[in-house]
């Protein structure tokens, strides 16, 4: 493995630090972070060198993914027969400013089929096909704002405000509906589409029984490869049926999509622009361990702690990396270059150290030689001030505030995308 420098940053943040509730027992001091050696995103496992973007998408780039398959989120099936579209509903939303249409991606057959729900709202004003965000959301397309014609989902959801037993009920419509600025992204003339992650794949480990896995391809669970998919790359294919299904509408140009989660559904979302590049933007919204920080510097949440607390999000043979994150022949800046040469913005906020904001940056900072190959800045060599986004081909900001999707990460990413996609 080559040197790839080390980035040791002490940051002193001289806004207030908003502390939430960090679990205990893991490191949260800059100063103590042990020196680590990443693997460089450029050197081949030949051992040769890339030094243009022709060897990268030819060579490398396959590679890289490739080993993220097998060691971190495992393979997924590609775009399956057995799926088909229906729009269940149709009408307008948002005071007129917006057409609110309700697609079911049907899966599968037999009784382990699923139908996973897809939440649009148009831009009324749209002169053509519109750009678009599309979203994977915690609780249901119902909670993401209180217009009472959402359906409410019927698969499992986790008990929270409105969902009882595991199903959710009208009582959570709009309860997070402060995480999705849907007017705000009407206003700027992009299509908003989100889909309930529990639709694809309940959150919990059932031993890959229920959920997309039985699916795709049909077979025992019992006799699962460590490469197989877990949940995060289940999650990730259920976006791309999503943008499979943006491809056949009119009114959304599904060439410039960009794709967005927050936390574990920010994971998905690396995942799915890295493995999916019909998605034009990829935007990761605070997703820490496994997503966009950088694991082998071990701050706060950890590759063996993430792989014990949810043991179904990726797949076994990362458990191999548990206290042994030297060993794995990737770091998370080589995911955030497989969105190469396309933009990719990398939110964090202050406040949310268990998810390490300054690993998060510097791993978009590791990924910026790859982009550099296409002629791309980042723009950035240090992890700015709060509050104090950097929007170059890759963009990046930490905020005030906690482990949250704000307003001001909308503000930011409506400004990316203006600059990426219009
Ligand atoms: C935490 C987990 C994080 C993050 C978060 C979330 O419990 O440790 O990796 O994914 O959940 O998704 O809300």
């Amino acid at each position: 493995m080559q040197s790839f420098g080390c980035f040791l940053l002490i940051v002193l943040f001289t806004s207030s630090v908003v502390v939430t509730a960090q679990p205990k027992g893991y490191l949260y001091d800059e100063s103590k972070v042990a020196p680590y050696e990443l693997p460089d995103p450029l050197v081949c496992l030949d051992g040769t060198k890339v030094t243009d973007s022709k060897a990268w998408l030819k060579k490398r780039r396959p590679e890289v993914l490739r080993l993220f398959e097998d060691e971190v989120y495992g393979r997924s099936p590609g775009k399956p027969k057995a799926m088909r579209f229906e729009v269940v509903e149709e009408g307008e939303a948002l005071g007129g400013k917006a057409t609110r249409k309700q697609v079911v991606i049907h899966l599968g057959k037999g009784k382990k089929a699923l139908a996973v729900n897809l939440l649009l709202y148009l831009p009324q004003k749209a002169k053509g096909p519109a750009p678009g965000f599309l979203t994977i959301n915690f609780m249901g397309n119902h909670s993401v704002h209180a217009d009472p014609a959402i359906r409410i989902p019927t698969s499992w959801v986790r008990n929270g405000t409105g969902v009882k037993n595991n199903k959710a009920t009208a009582d959570g419509r709009g309860s997070r509906a402060s995480r999705w600025a849907i007017d705000a992204i009407i206003e700027r003339g992009y299509a908003f589409a989100t889909v309930y992650y529990g639709d694809i794949d309940p959150d919990f480990h059932d031993g890959y029984e229920n959920g997309i896995h039985p699916l795709f391809p049909p077979k025992d669970p019992k006799k699962r490869k460590p490469t197989d998919w877990a949940s995060i790359a289940g999650w990730a294919w259920g976006l791309s049926r999503c943008l499979d299904y943006l491809e056949t509408d009119d009114a959304v140009d599904a060439k410039r999509i960009a794709v967005m989660g927050h936390s574990r559904l920010g994971k998905t979302s690396l995942w799915a622009g890295a493995s999916d590049e019909r998605f034009a933007l990829v935007i990761s919204n605070n997703s820490g361990c496994g997503g966009a920080a950088l694991s082998r510097r071990k701050f706060g949440e950890t590759v063996k702690r993430i792989n014990t607390s949810f043991p179904h999000w990726f797949c076994d043979n990362y458990k191999k990396y548990n206290d042994k994150e030297g060993d794995c022949p990737v770091d998370q800046h080589m995911l955030i270059a497989l969105s190469a040469p396309r933009p990719i913005y990398v939110a964090s906020a202050v406040g949310d150290r268990w998810a390490d904001p300054n690993g998060e940056f510097l791993s978009a900072l590791g990924a910026e030689p790859v982009y550099q190959l296409f002629g791309h800045k980042f723009g950035a060599t240090k992890q700015p001030p709060v509050d104090q986004p950097v929007h170059g081909r890759i963009g990046y900001h930490v905020r005030t505030g906690k482990h949250d999707v704000t307003p001001y990460d909308w503000k930011q990413y409506l400004d990316f995308a203006d600059k990426h996609l219009k």
